[in-house]
């Protein structure tokens, strides 16, 4: 195969496991071998946006690297990708706010990243341009002459018409993703929504499965549901359920059931409908009081955007509050942390978790309900809730399924789980684990970087 040149917004620190590395770093770890190149901004902020990378090499990989000014930093990261795209791309129109100079710094940034990329690229090149923060740079190294297949993958969700339209550069948006040769999005329903929003505003024809031509030139839409190594992933969680993080929380439990949630402290994932989904089994169904614990890693996010510090305040609130009115001398019911924790401890939790709470209000795929599945023990697996708005929905539909904006479906879901009999939860289990294994992180990478190597050179120009 070709050299892979993965372009994102932000790239993992080689040979750094651990919190920072993230999803996206975790599936591409099998499109990436030695000799490809990732690229993109270091995380760095400097007095000028640079146009030279710093090239790092690990186990055979280039790590290419570009620092940002502060205010690049701003204009794109904070505010047109963070408090535009983000909300808008989940479906909260309501908390979008859109500033023309911010979109011009994006289409800078996506600029600068095109500039420093060009002269690290090799004729036969696979370029995979990863999420919303580099819409445009397909137009962008069009223009500097690059003639390579270019794909792009959205992680988050798509959105309908109806709401793209609110956006007041939703049409050149859908323009700018047009320049690619493969636009893939995580489900059949997102994949479906851009289809239609590229007929009804747009006007062009857009049949499922087919390539959607455009002027001179044809994007394909393709459905290409991110996943995780899964045997992987179990064996991590099986050693360590028997290190020492896992024992002391064990010990720490007092035999009571163990509920977990793990998440950045973002609004899409609906924390505080989950801390009262939590609250209301206490108050509704008093025999789990004292014979529950529920911990929720809420590790912070983007501290810079005012509407995540507003979230932080809120849930602080909510679960001291929870911990006020249920706890006792001897009980905390919510254990709640905001510092991320390292994947293998996670993945030791889950293996002990007799319930993992999924519950974001939109999320593109969510990989913790992949990851809880994996980490189960087959013979006595914990039970996943998993909102119907999250893209694992799509495929994992023996979790129990609620409505993320209704407390009180969370409080049943949470009720079901906890007395839900062994046969039943081996059942939904198995079913799971092999969706979940099916759908991997290499089945991903193969199915994306197919598509896209599958198509003439000469088309892609
Ligand atoms: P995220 O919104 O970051 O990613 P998610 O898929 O849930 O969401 O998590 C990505 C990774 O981060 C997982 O491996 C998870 O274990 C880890 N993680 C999450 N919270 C953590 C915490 N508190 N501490 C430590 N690790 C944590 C975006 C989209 C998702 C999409 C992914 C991948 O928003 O919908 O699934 O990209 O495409």
């Amino acid at each position: 195969m070709a050299r892979v040149v993965i372009v994102s917004n932000r790239v993992p620190k080689p040979g750094v496991e651990g919190p920072a590395a993230g999803g996206l770093a975790v599936a591409l770890a099998d499109a990436i071998k030695p000799g490809d190149l990732w690229f993109g901004w270091s995380g760095s902020i400097a007095k000028e946006t640079l146009l030279t990378p710093r090239v790092v090499t690990a186990k055979g990989v280039d790590y290419a690297t570009i620092d940002l000014s502060k205010d690049d930093y701003e204009h794109f990261y904070v505010n047109y990708a963070n408090s535009t795209l983000w909300p808008l791309l989940h479906f909260r129109p309501g908390m979008v706010t859109f500033e023309r100079a911010d979109y011009e710094a994006y289409v800078d940034v996506n600029r600068s990243f095109g500039h420093a990329l060009k002269p690290l690229l090799k004729d036969d090149d696979l370029i995979w341009v990863h999420d919303y923060h580099l819409i445009p740079l397909a137009r962008i190294l069009r223009k500097l002459g690059v003639k390579n297949r270019i794909g792009f993958f959205l992680h988050v969700p798509f959105v309908p018409a109806s709401l793209l339209e609110t956006l007041p550069n939703a049409v050149e948006t859908l323009k700018e993703l047009c320049n690619y040769d493969v636009v893939g999005f995580q489900t059949e329903r997102h994949t479906g929504d851009f289809r239609d929003c590229l007929r009804r505003m747009m006007g062009y024809e857009a049949e499922p499965g087919k390539p959607v031509k455009v002027k001179g030139h044809s994007v394909l839409p393709l459905a290409c549901p991110i996943g995780i190594d899964a045997d992987a992933f179990a064996k991590i969680a099986m050693r360590a359920a028997k290190a020492k993080d896992t024992l002391r929380l064990i010990e720490s439990l007092a035999g009571r059931a163990f509920i977990i949630g793990v998440d950045r402290l973002d609004y899409t994932k609906g924390l505080p409908n989950r801390v009262e989904g939590f609250s209301r089994l206490l108050e509704r169904y008093e025999e789990h009081r004292g014979k529950v614990s529920y911990l929720q890693v809420a590790a912070r996010s983007r501290e810079d955007v005012v509407s995540y510090q507003e979230l932080k305040r809120e849930l602080d609130r909510a679960a001291g509050e929870v911990n006020g009115k249920f706890g006792d001398y001897d009980w905390v019911p919510l254990r709640y942390i905001t510092r991320p924790m390292a994947r293998n401890t996670i993945a030791g939790f889950y293996n002990v978790a007799r319930v993992g709470l999924v519950t974001p209000l939109r999320d593109g795929m969510n990989l913790v309900a992949k990851e809880f599945v994996a980490a189960q023990p087959p013979d006595d697996p914990g039970v996943l809730i998993l909102s119907e708005f999250a893209g694992a929905a799509e495929e994992m539909t023996e979790a129990i399924i609620i409505n993320p904006h209704d407390a009180d479906s969370i409080t049943e879901a949470l009720h079901k789980a906890l007395t839900m009999p062994l046969d039943e939860r081996k059942e939904r289990h198995q079913a799971l684990l092999a969706k979940v294994r099916a759908s991997s992180a290499k089945a991903f990478c193969d199915r994306f970087l197919g598509a896209l190597e599958e198509l003439p050179k000469a088309a892609a120009a």
